[in-house]
């Protein structure tokens, strides 16, 4: 009966034993996980409650156009402060309401907008079958007309080889649709998946990590419910390879693209059914960033909880808004003693290419610490030859013209901005000058 180690039969048990014992080993470990809630840092339920408040806070009082996706954010929460969320989506029943509906008199393409705003709504449990646009005198539904407008993008896609907004807003309208539990034509959803197959999902022209993600969540979210497709492979492979890109966007720092496309990358990956846990490195990535302050912006705050809290806008379909937490409270932001005004200074080379490769160049210095958009006044001021215009949006100001000339999403051109070659991951206001550097401001296409 005895098992002498060196007989075959006793290798095989003895081999059968060490893996059991191995697999036993995972399962103790990832039970005791479950009990004591590891999160790998101790501090990952406080950090995220206090981004939880922050972007609450956010809501208060603001002159601006209230943004859904603040909204959506704050919904997928488990922590809840129910009338400030009341009153924050009568603000986007009316005033982005009223905006959306003004821009589609204008035929401008909000496709993504009204997209959020139905997914907000959504988000709230709100019938969104009671609410219309009237647009040219006729009066439809916000569904009916996301669908057109969806119609209207799949048109110009085909006659001009991409959407009039991005994929990124295409995306997010098939999506909107898919949470109402609407039906997407499947021409609509042939063309995302055109798309994909001919490597398209760019922003401007690199490929962009916040795209593949959003293109991402619409196209499991058709899996999902099972929506009839031309090509169930084709869909199938489009998956792969968009899980496949976002984890190969991961950098050595463990964010997925940049410091702003990680919340949204993880969204996808998790809703694709690769979940990217407390322990992994873009969690970690996203914590240590959030700690260094980076994440300001509720714009930004918003695509970042939902990561942080492992959920996704695919949960909005099935939310019922039930016996919710109603715990949360807006704490009185600490307030920040004055910045020291540093009188160092740093020299910076601003070079302005226009259309046609006309370059400018300007010097200027700059108080340490100056955002590019003090520099640019700086500039100005300084009647050197330099002017130029912004125009607000929920990340902040948006550079749409300099010395006179316009670079007009309409026409599909922006202001590309870049330090030493390397294009900012931020906008105007929010990049912040420490060393002497080039900046480049070159009017491109996309
Ligand atoms: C598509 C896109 C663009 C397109 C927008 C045009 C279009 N027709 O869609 C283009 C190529 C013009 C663009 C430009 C830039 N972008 Co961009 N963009 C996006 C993307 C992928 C989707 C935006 C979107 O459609 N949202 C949905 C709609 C419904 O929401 P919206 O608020 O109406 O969207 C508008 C604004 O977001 C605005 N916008 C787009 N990018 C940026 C960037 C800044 C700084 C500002 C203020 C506004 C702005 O254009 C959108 C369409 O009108 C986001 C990714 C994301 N995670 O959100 C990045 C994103 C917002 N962009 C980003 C950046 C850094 C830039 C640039 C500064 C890049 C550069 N080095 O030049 C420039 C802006 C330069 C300038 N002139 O001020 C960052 C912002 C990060 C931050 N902390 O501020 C993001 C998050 C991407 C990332 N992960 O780095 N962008």
């Amino acid at each position: 009966m005895f098992c002498s180690f060196s007989k075959p039969r006793c290798f095989l048990i003895r081999a059968v034993l060490k893996r059991s014992m191995k697999g036993a080993l995972l399962i103790a470990n990832a039970l005791f996980a479950l009990v004591v809630g590891e999160t790998c840092d101790s501090r990952h339920e406080e950090l995220v409650l206090s981004l939880n408040k922050r972007l609450l806070r956010s809501t208060e009082g603001q002159n601006s156009l209230p943004d859904p996706s603040v909204h959506i954010a704050l919904r997928l929460s488990p922590h809840h402060n129910l009338i400030a969320e009341s009153k924050y989506l009568n603000l986007l029943k009316s005033t982005l309401h009223d905006e959306i509906e003004s821009s589609l008199n204008k035929g401008e393409h909000v496709i993504g907008q009204l997209a959020l705003y139905i997914l907000a709504l959504r988000a709230s449990c709100h019938d969104v079958n009671t609410l219309s646009l009237t647009v040219n005198q006729s009066q439809e539904r916000l569904l009916t007309q996301l669908k057109w407008q969806l119609e209207e993008e799949k048109a110009h896609i085909s006659t001009k080889q991409h959407p009039a907004t991005s994929y990124y807003q295409y995306s997010l309208g098939i999506l909107a649709l898919c949470v109402s539990r609407v039906k997407v034509n499947p021409h609509v959803t042939k063309k995302l998946l055109h798309a994909v197959d001919r490597g398209l999902i760019n922003q401007g022209k690199t490929p962009s990590t916040d795209a593949f993600a959003m293109v991402g969540l619409a196209l499991q979210c058709l899996k999902d419910v099972g929506t009839p497709v031309q090509d169930e492979a084709q869909l199938d492979r489009a998956l792969t390879a968009i899980k496949e890109k976002l984890l190969e966007s991961q950098r050595t720092d463990g964010h997925l693209g940049n410091e702003f496309s990680t919340g949204l990358a993880v969204q996808a990956l998790e809703a694709l059914g690769s979940p990217v846990d407390d322990c992994s490195a873009p969690m970690k990535a996203l914590r240590a960033e959030a700690r260094k302050g980076s994440y300001g912006r509720s714009a930004v705050l918003s695509q970042i909880l939902p990561a942080l809290q492992r959920t996704t806008y695919l949960q909005l379909r099935g939310k019922e808004c039930r016996k919710e937490d109603d715990s949360l409270v807006v704490e009185v932001e600490p307030t920040v003693g004055p910045t020291s005004i540093l009188s160092t200074t740093v020299p910076v080379q601003v070079e302005v290419v226009r259309l046609g490769n006309v370059t400018t160049t300007f010097l200027i210095d700059v108080p340490f610490g100056s955002s590019l958009l003090d520099a640019l006044m700086l500039l100005q001021d300084s009647q050197k030859g330099f002017t130029f215009e912004v125009e607000s949006s929920r990340w902040g100001p948006v550079l749409r013209s300099v010395n006179g000339e316009q670079a007009q999403q309409s026409k599909r051109r922006y202001w590309h901005l870049s330090s030493e070659g390397t294009a900012l991951s931020q906008g105007v206001k929010d990049y912040k000058i420490e060393t002497a550097q080039k900046i480049a401001i070159r009017n491109t296409g996309y």
